[in-house]
Protein backbone atom coordinates (compact mmCIF):
# COMPACT_ATOMS: atom_id res chain seq x y z
CA UNK A 1 0.00 0.00 0.00
CA UNK A 2 1.91 3.63 -1.30
CA UNK A 3 1.18 6.44 1.38
CA UNK A 4 -1.03 8.99 0.18
CA UNK A 5 -2.50 10.96 3.30
CA UNK A 6 0.24 11.66 6.93
CA UNK A 7 -0.21 8.94 9.32
CA UNK A 8 -0.70 11.59 12.02
CA UNK A 9 -2.88 14.38 10.44
CA UNK A 10 -4.75 12.43 7.42
CA UNK A 11 -4.01 15.33 4.88
CA UNK A 12 -2.33 14.74 1.25
CA UNK A 13 1.23 13.46 1.27
CA UNK A 14 3.64 14.79 -1.32
CA UNK A 15 6.43 12.87 -2.89
CA UNK A 16 9.41 11.42 -1.38
CA UNK A 17 12.43 13.37 -0.88
CA UNK A 18 14.87 10.02 -0.44
CA UNK A 19 14.22 6.77 -2.07
CA UNK A 20 16.60 4.64 -0.85
CA UNK A 21 15.13 1.81 -3.74
CA UNK A 22 13.36 -2.06 -2.79
CA UNK A 23 15.31 -3.44 0.40
CA UNK A 24 14.64 -6.64 2.16
CA UNK A 25 13.45 -6.27 5.92
CA UNK A 26 16.48 -5.05 8.14
CA UNK A 27 15.85 -7.31 10.91
CA UNK A 28 14.86 -10.23 8.96
CA UNK A 29 18.21 -12.16 9.05
CA UNK A 30 18.53 -15.17 6.37
CA UNK A 31 18.87 -18.89 6.41
CA UNK A 32 21.84 -20.01 4.81
CA UNK A 33 19.53 -22.83 3.65
CA UNK A 34 17.09 -20.16 2.25
CA UNK A 35 19.72 -17.87 1.32
CA UNK A 36 18.56 -15.64 -1.97
CA UNK A 37 15.15 -13.92 -3.30
CA UNK A 38 13.99 -12.37 -0.05
CA UNK A 39 11.00 -10.18 -0.41
CA UNK A 40 11.95 -6.36 -0.96
CA UNK A 41 9.86 -3.81 -0.67
CA UNK A 42 9.97 0.11 -1.87
CA UNK A 43 11.86 2.36 1.15
CA UNK A 44 11.40 5.99 0.59
CA UNK A 45 10.22 8.51 2.88
CA UNK A 46 8.06 11.84 2.51
CA UNK A 47 7.79 14.60 4.33
CA UNK A 48 3.78 16.05 5.34
CA UNK A 49 3.44 19.59 4.95
CA UNK A 50 1.01 20.11 7.33
CA UNK A 51 2.45 18.66 10.62
CA UNK A 52 5.63 18.10 9.56
CA UNK A 53 5.51 14.33 10.39
CA UNK A 54 8.69 11.82 8.49
CA UNK A 55 7.01 8.82 7.40
CA UNK A 56 7.82 5.75 5.41
CA UNK A 57 5.62 5.58 1.67
CA UNK A 58 5.22 2.03 1.81
CA UNK A 59 3.52 -0.57 4.98
CA UNK A 60 5.06 -3.94 5.97
CA UNK A 61 2.74 -5.69 8.54
CA UNK A 62 3.74 -5.42 11.84
CA UNK A 63 3.49 -9.17 12.04
CA UNK A 64 5.83 -9.81 9.51
CA UNK A 65 8.01 -6.85 10.95
CA UNK A 66 8.35 -8.07 14.55
CA UNK A 67 6.92 -11.43 14.94
CA UNK A 68 7.83 -13.68 12.07
CA UNK A 69 11.53 -14.35 13.54
CA UNK A 70 12.52 -10.80 14.81
CA UNK A 71 15.87 -10.87 16.42
CA UNK A 72 16.68 -8.11 18.17
CA UNK A 73 17.21 -8.49 21.90
CA UNK A 74 17.76 -4.89 23.44
CA UNK A 75 20.30 -6.76 26.29
CA UNK A 76 22.88 -7.31 24.07
CA UNK A 77 23.69 -3.71 23.91
CA UNK A 78 25.46 -3.01 27.21
CA UNK A 79 25.38 0.82 26.47
CA UNK A 80 21.74 0.43 25.91
CA UNK A 81 21.22 -1.28 29.52
CA UNK A 82 22.98 1.52 31.20
CA UNK A 83 20.91 3.88 29.47
CA UNK A 84 17.68 2.09 30.51
CA UNK A 85 18.84 1.81 33.95
CA UNK A 86 19.52 5.24 34.29
CA UNK A 87 16.16 6.31 32.91
CA UNK A 88 14.44 3.67 35.38
CA UNK A 89 16.16 5.03 38.84
CA UNK A 90 14.90 8.56 37.71
CA UNK A 91 11.59 7.48 36.97
CA UNK A 92 11.17 5.51 40.62
CA UNK A 93 12.76 8.87 42.64
CA UNK A 94 10.87 11.61 40.55
CA UNK A 95 7.78 9.61 40.65
CA UNK A 96 8.04 8.50 44.16
CA UNK A 97 6.87 4.64 42.62
CA UNK A 98 6.68 2.42 45.08
CA UNK A 99 4.81 -0.85 45.48
CA UNK A 100 1.60 0.63 44.91
CA UNK A 101 2.66 1.86 41.49
CA UNK A 102 2.38 0.18 38.08
CA UNK A 103 4.64 1.00 35.25
CA UNK A 104 4.02 -0.37 31.71
CA UNK A 105 6.30 -0.94 28.96
CA UNK A 106 4.93 -1.13 25.27
CA UNK A 107 8.07 -3.03 23.19
CA UNK A 108 9.14 -4.63 26.46
CA UNK A 109 11.45 -7.16 24.46
CA UNK A 110 13.57 -8.94 26.45
CA UNK A 111 13.27 -7.25 29.77
CA UNK A 112 15.86 -5.12 29.56
CA UNK A 113 14.19 -2.19 31.25
CA UNK A 114 11.48 -2.91 33.38
CA UNK A 115 14.07 -5.78 35.30
CA UNK A 116 15.26 -2.51 37.13
CA UNK A 117 11.46 -2.16 38.15
CA UNK A 118 11.05 -5.70 39.37
CA UNK A 119 14.45 -5.16 41.10
CA UNK A 120 12.80 -2.25 43.49
CA UNK A 121 9.49 -4.59 43.78
CA UNK A 122 7.63 -1.98 41.40
CA UNK A 123 4.82 -3.69 40.10
CA UNK A 124 5.20 -3.65 35.93
CA UNK A 125 3.90 -5.21 33.30
CA UNK A 126 5.59 -5.64 29.61
CA UNK A 127 3.69 -5.71 26.36
CA UNK A 128 5.65 -7.01 23.24
CA UNK A 129 4.52 -9.25 21.17
CA UNK A 130 8.00 -10.69 19.83
CA UNK A 131 7.37 -14.47 20.92
CA UNK A 132 11.05 -14.70 21.71
CA UNK A 133 11.38 -11.43 23.36
CA UNK A 134 8.62 -12.02 25.27
CA UNK A 135 9.45 -15.57 26.65
CA UNK A 136 13.11 -13.73 27.47
CA UNK A 137 11.28 -10.90 29.56
CA UNK A 138 8.83 -13.81 31.66
CA UNK A 139 12.02 -15.77 32.42
CA UNK A 140 13.22 -12.77 34.22
CA UNK A 141 10.21 -12.69 36.26
CA UNK A 142 8.13 -9.77 34.35
CA UNK A 143 4.86 -10.32 33.04
CA UNK A 144 4.04 -9.66 29.40
CA UNK A 145 1.40 -9.40 27.22
CA UNK A 146 2.20 -10.80 23.86
CA UNK A 147 0.31 -8.61 21.68
CA UNK A 148 0.51 -5.51 19.87
CA UNK A 149 -0.80 -2.57 21.89
CA UNK A 150 -3.90 -0.66 20.97
CA UNK A 151 -6.75 1.26 22.16
CA UNK A 152 -8.80 -2.04 22.90
CA UNK A 153 -6.05 -3.40 25.28
CA UNK A 154 -5.61 -0.12 26.84
CA UNK A 155 -9.32 -0.01 27.86
CA UNK A 156 -8.72 -3.82 28.56
CA UNK A 157 -6.12 -3.11 31.18
CA UNK A 158 -7.16 0.01 32.29
CA UNK A 159 -10.49 -1.76 33.83
CA UNK A 160 -8.00 -3.55 36.11
CA UNK A 161 -6.28 -0.22 36.58
CA UNK A 162 -4.18 2.85 35.11
CA UNK A 163 -0.52 2.61 34.31
CA UNK A 164 1.23 5.40 36.90
CA UNK A 165 3.82 5.25 34.33
CA UNK A 166 4.27 4.41 30.61
CA UNK A 167 7.74 3.61 28.50
CA UNK A 168 7.46 3.58 24.61
CA UNK A 169 11.07 3.34 24.11
CA UNK A 170 11.78 3.13 20.24
CA UNK A 171 7.98 1.92 19.48
CA UNK A 172 5.86 4.84 18.65
CA UNK A 173 7.62 5.28 15.18
CA UNK A 174 6.90 1.04 14.82
CA UNK A 175 3.07 0.96 14.58
CA UNK A 176 1.90 1.83 10.92
CA UNK A 177 -1.47 2.86 13.17
CA UNK A 178 0.21 5.83 14.74
CA UNK A 179 -2.99 7.74 16.34
CA UNK A 180 -4.43 4.26 17.62
CA UNK A 181 -1.06 4.64 19.28
CA UNK A 182 -1.30 7.54 21.46
CA UNK A 183 -4.97 7.06 21.78
CA UNK A 184 -4.27 3.67 23.70
CA UNK A 185 -1.50 5.88 25.63
CA UNK A 186 -3.79 8.50 26.83
CA UNK A 187 -6.09 5.31 27.56
CA UNK A 188 -4.45 3.47 29.60
CA UNK A 189 -2.43 6.14 31.73
CA UNK A 190 -3.38 7.50 35.10
CA UNK A 191 -4.99 10.83 35.20
CA UNK A 192 -1.75 11.98 37.26
CA UNK A 193 0.61 9.69 35.71
CA UNK A 194 3.47 10.39 32.64
CA UNK A 195 4.12 8.44 29.92
CA UNK A 196 8.25 8.99 28.60
CA UNK A 197 8.26 8.18 24.97
CA UNK A 198 11.58 7.72 23.37
CA UNK A 199 12.59 7.80 19.60
CA UNK A 200 15.22 8.74 16.92
CA UNK A 201 15.22 12.04 16.38
CA UNK A 202 15.00 13.52 12.61
CA UNK A 203 16.68 16.26 12.67
CA UNK A 204 20.18 14.28 13.92
CA UNK A 205 18.88 12.06 11.28
CA UNK A 206 19.21 14.14 8.45
CA UNK A 207 22.10 16.76 10.06
CA UNK A 208 23.88 13.49 10.19
CA UNK A 209 23.17 12.01 7.70
CA UNK A 210 21.43 8.85 9.52
CA UNK A 211 20.04 7.31 6.65
CA UNK A 212 20.84 3.78 7.63
CA UNK A 213 18.32 4.00 10.31
CA UNK A 214 15.79 4.32 7.84
CA UNK A 215 13.90 0.86 7.22
CA UNK A 216 10.21 -0.86 7.48
CA UNK A 217 10.14 -0.67 11.14
CA UNK A 218 10.58 2.68 11.49
CA UNK A 219 7.20 3.77 9.69
CA UNK A 220 7.62 7.85 11.14
CA UNK A 221 10.62 9.73 11.88
CA UNK A 222 9.76 12.48 14.61
CA UNK A 223 10.57 16.18 15.40
CA UNK A 224 9.07 17.85 18.24
CA UNK A 225 6.94 19.84 16.40
CA UNK A 226 5.27 16.57 14.72
CA UNK A 227 4.71 14.72 18.40
CA UNK A 228 3.53 17.78 19.43
CA UNK A 229 0.86 18.01 17.16
CA UNK A 230 -0.01 14.49 17.61
CA UNK A 231 -0.46 14.67 21.12
CA UNK A 232 -2.41 17.48 21.37
CA UNK A 233 -4.58 15.66 19.40
CA UNK A 234 -5.38 12.83 22.02
CA UNK A 235 -5.76 15.29 24.86
CA UNK A 236 -2.16 14.53 25.49
CA UNK A 237 0.63 17.72 26.79
CA UNK A 238 4.00 17.69 26.03
CA UNK A 239 5.31 18.41 29.91
CA UNK A 240 9.21 17.93 29.10
CA UNK A 241 11.17 16.86 26.11
CA UNK A 242 14.70 15.83 26.29
CA UNK A 243 17.25 15.42 23.73
CA UNK A 244 19.78 12.13 24.09
CA UNK A 245 22.69 10.59 22.41
CA UNK A 246 21.41 7.21 22.09
CA UNK A 247 20.77 5.32 18.38
CA UNK A 248 22.52 8.88 16.77
CA UNK A 249 20.28 10.90 18.80
CA UNK A 250 16.80 11.03 20.41
CA UNK A 251 13.97 12.58 22.12
CA UNK A 252 12.65 11.58 25.05
CA UNK A 253 9.13 12.66 25.24
CA UNK A 254 7.10 13.39 29.07
CA UNK A 255 3.39 13.42 28.08
CA UNK A 256 0.72 13.91 30.58
CA UNK A 257 -2.69 14.65 30.89
CA UNK A 258 -2.53 18.10 32.76
CA UNK A 259 -0.97 21.10 31.47
CA UNK A 260 2.44 21.78 32.70
CA UNK A 261 5.42 24.10 32.68
CA UNK A 262 7.17 23.15 29.60
CA UNK A 263 9.91 25.27 28.93
CA UNK A 264 12.49 22.79 27.33
CA UNK A 265 9.57 21.91 25.01
CA UNK A 266 8.76 25.51 23.32
CA UNK A 267 12.29 26.06 23.20
CA UNK A 268 12.82 22.96 21.54
CA UNK A 269 9.58 23.97 19.17
CA UNK A 270 11.15 27.12 18.55
CA UNK A 271 14.45 25.67 18.02
CA UNK A 272 13.17 23.42 15.08
CA UNK A 273 10.96 26.26 13.62
CA UNK A 274 14.33 28.59 12.93
CA UNK A 275 16.30 25.25 11.69
CA UNK A 276 13.54 24.68 9.33
CA UNK A 277 12.57 21.24 10.85
CA UNK A 278 8.94 21.73 9.90
CA UNK A 279 9.78 23.07 6.44
CA UNK A 280 10.21 20.71 3.49
CA UNK A 281 13.03 22.41 2.58
CA UNK A 282 15.40 21.16 5.70
CA UNK A 283 14.94 17.78 3.52
CA UNK A 284 15.19 18.57 0.51
CA UNK A 285 19.37 18.16 -0.42
CA UNK A 286 19.13 14.86 2.00
CA UNK A 287 19.01 12.34 -1.24
CA UNK A 288 22.08 13.93 -2.42
CA UNK A 289 24.03 13.92 0.63
CA UNK A 290 23.14 10.49 0.89
CA UNK A 291 24.04 9.52 -2.59
CA UNK A 292 27.47 11.29 -1.55
CA UNK A 293 28.19 9.21 1.59
CA UNK A 294 27.28 5.87 -0.97
CA UNK A 295 29.85 7.18 -3.64
CA UNK A 296 32.62 7.90 -1.28
CA UNK A 297 31.99 4.85 1.13
CA UNK A 298 32.11 2.27 -1.81
CA UNK A 299 34.85 3.74 -3.14
CA UNK A 300 36.75 3.84 0.16
CA UNK A 301 36.01 -0.22 0.46
CA UNK A 302 36.79 -0.54 -3.16
CA UNK A 303 40.60 1.15 -2.46
CA UNK A 304 41.03 -0.76 0.47
CA UNK A 305 40.39 -4.25 -1.38
CA UNK A 306 41.79 -3.26 -4.38
CA UNK A 307 45.24 -3.36 -2.30
CA UNK A 308 44.90 -6.39 -0.70
CA UNK A 309 42.89 -5.46 2.37
CA UNK A 310 40.55 -8.02 3.89
CA UNK A 311 37.25 -6.41 5.33
CA UNK A 312 35.01 -7.39 7.95
CA UNK A 313 31.84 -5.58 10.00
CA UNK A 314 30.65 -5.44 13.09
CA UNK A 315 26.68 -5.01 14.04
CA UNK A 316 24.14 -7.48 12.44
CA UNK A 317 22.25 -4.58 12.90
CA UNK A 318 19.06 -3.45 11.21
CA UNK A 319 21.09 0.16 10.60
CA UNK A 320 23.34 -2.36 9.01
CA UNK A 321 21.10 -3.84 6.56
CA UNK A 322 20.02 -0.23 4.74
CA UNK A 323 23.38 0.76 4.91
CA UNK A 324 24.46 -2.60 2.98
CA UNK A 325 21.67 -3.04 0.78
CA UNK A 326 21.67 0.52 -0.50
CA UNK A 327 25.50 0.80 -0.92
CA UNK A 328 25.25 -2.14 -3.20
CA UNK A 329 27.97 -4.01 -0.15
CA UNK A 330 28.03 -7.83 -0.16
CA UNK A 331 30.17 -10.59 -0.26
CA UNK A 332 32.99 -9.01 -2.95
CA UNK A 333 34.01 -6.26 0.01
CA UNK A 334 33.12 -7.54 3.16
CA UNK A 335 33.72 -11.24 4.19
CA UNK A 336 31.63 -11.20 7.57
CA UNK A 337 29.81 -9.35 10.10
CA UNK A 338 30.79 -9.99 13.65
CA UNK A 339 27.91 -9.38 16.24
CA UNK A 340 27.05 -10.41 20.22
CA UNK A 341 23.64 -11.46 19.78
CA UNK A 342 23.89 -14.89 19.48
CA UNK A 343 20.54 -15.30 18.14
CA UNK A 344 22.11 -13.66 14.38
CA UNK A 345 25.40 -16.45 14.59
CA UNK A 346 24.76 -18.39 11.63
CA UNK A 347 22.39 -16.38 9.52
CA UNK A 348 23.15 -13.73 6.74
CA UNK A 349 22.71 -10.38 6.31
CA UNK A 350 19.40 -9.62 4.16
CA UNK A 351 20.02 -9.06 0.47
CA UNK A 352 23.74 -9.48 0.69
CA UNK A 353 23.99 -12.52 1.96
CA UNK A 354 26.99 -11.54 4.21
CA UNK A 355 27.08 -14.35 7.16
CA UNK A 356 27.20 -13.61 10.70
CA UNK A 357 29.81 -14.49 13.09
CA UNK A 358 30.99 -14.04 16.93
CA UNK A 359 32.48 -11.05 17.62
CA UNK A 360 36.22 -13.26 18.74
CA UNK A 361 36.42 -14.21 15.16
CA UNK A 362 38.00 -10.24 14.75
CA UNK A 363 41.18 -11.57 16.99
CA UNK A 364 41.17 -14.92 15.36
CA UNK A 365 41.05 -13.59 11.79
CA UNK A 366 43.09 -10.31 12.15
CA UNK A 367 41.13 -8.51 9.29
CA UNK A 368 42.77 -5.29 7.86
CA UNK A 369 39.64 -3.11 8.25
CA UNK A 370 35.96 -3.30 9.89
CA UNK A 371 33.09 -1.53 8.63
CA UNK A 372 31.67 -0.59 11.95
CA UNK A 373 27.54 -0.88 10.65
CA UNK A 374 26.63 -0.13 14.55
CA UNK A 375 28.26 3.01 14.96
CA UNK A 376 25.68 4.26 17.47
CA UNK A 377 27.75 2.31 19.80
CA UNK A 378 31.11 3.32 18.68
CA UNK A 379 32.75 4.32 21.72
CA UNK A 380 31.92 1.51 23.31
CA UNK A 381 32.35 -1.18 20.17
CA UNK A 382 36.40 0.46 19.81
CA UNK A 383 36.76 0.32 23.68
CA UNK A 384 35.79 -3.45 23.95
CA UNK A 385 37.79 -4.08 20.34
CA UNK A 386 41.11 -2.79 21.56
CA UNK A 387 43.15 -5.69 21.61
CA UNK A 388 42.19 -5.79 17.68
CA UNK A 389 42.80 -2.45 17.27
CA UNK A 390 46.35 -2.78 19.18
CA UNK A 391 47.21 -5.59 16.86
CA UNK A 392 46.34 -3.01 13.78
CA UNK A 393 43.51 -3.94 13.00
CA UNK A 394 41.27 -0.51 11.60
CA UNK A 395 37.34 0.40 11.84
CA UNK A 396 35.93 2.63 9.10
CA UNK A 397 33.31 4.25 10.74
CA UNK A 398 30.37 5.01 7.91
CA UNK A 399 28.25 7.92 9.12
CA UNK A 400 28.29 10.87 9.26
CA UNK A 401 30.84 10.69 6.81
CA UNK A 402 33.39 7.34 5.83
CA UNK A 403 36.03 7.72 8.31
CA UNK A 404 39.15 5.40 9.36
CA UNK A 405 39.86 5.16 13.10
O1 LIG B 1 14.35 0.66 16.44
C1 LIG B 1 15.14 -0.24 16.68
C2 LIG B 1 16.49 0.07 17.19
C3 LIG B 1 16.34 0.85 18.46
O2 LIG B 1 17.18 -1.11 17.47
C4 LIG B 1 14.80 -1.64 16.43
N1 LIG B 1 13.67 -1.67 15.51
C5 LIG B 1 15.92 -2.44 15.85
C6 LIG B 1 17.22 -2.04 16.41
O3 LIG B 1 17.95 -1.42 15.37
P1 LIG B 1 19.45 -1.84 15.19
O4 LIG B 1 19.53 -3.35 15.00
O5 LIG B 1 20.10 -0.97 14.18
O6 LIG B 1 19.93 -1.51 16.68
P2 LIG B 1 21.30 -1.51 17.35
O7 LIG B 1 21.02 -1.70 18.81
O8 LIG B 1 22.07 -0.32 16.96
O9 LIG B 1 22.08 -2.82 16.82
C7 LIG B 1 23.35 -3.01 17.34
C8 LIG B 1 23.77 -4.40 16.95
O10 LIG B 1 25.11 -4.55 17.38
C9 LIG B 1 22.94 -5.44 17.68
O11 LIG B 1 22.78 -6.59 16.85
C10 LIG B 1 23.81 -5.78 18.88
C11 LIG B 1 25.20 -5.59 18.34
N2 LIG B 1 26.18 -5.17 19.33
C12 LIG B 1 27.30 -5.97 19.47
O12 LIG B 1 27.44 -6.98 18.79
N3 LIG B 1 28.24 -5.61 20.40
C13 LIG B 1 26.00 -4.03 20.05
C14 LIG B 1 26.96 -3.65 20.97
C15 LIG B 1 26.81 -2.39 21.79
C16 LIG B 1 28.11 -4.47 21.15
O13 LIG B 1 28.99 -4.20 21.98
Amino acid sequence: MTLHRCRSCGAPVGAPFLDLGETPLADALVDPARAGGEDRFPLAVAFCGDCSLVQITEDVSPERLFVDNYLYFSSFSPALLEHARAHAERLVEERGLDERSLVVEVASNDGYLLRNFVEQGIPVLGIDPAPGQAAAAEAAGIPTRREFFGPELARELRRTRAADVIVANNVMAHTPDLNDFVEGIALLLADDGVATIENAYVRDLVERCEFDTIYHEHFCYFSCTAVDRLMRRHGLHLADVERLPIHGGSLRFHATKRGAPRERVEELLREEEAAGVASPGFYEAFGERVARLRRDLVALLRELRGGGARIAAYGAAAKGSTLLNYAGIDTELVDYVVDRNVHKHGLLMPGVGIPISPPERLLEDRPDYVLLLAWNFKDEILEQQSDYRAAGGRFVVPVPAPEIV
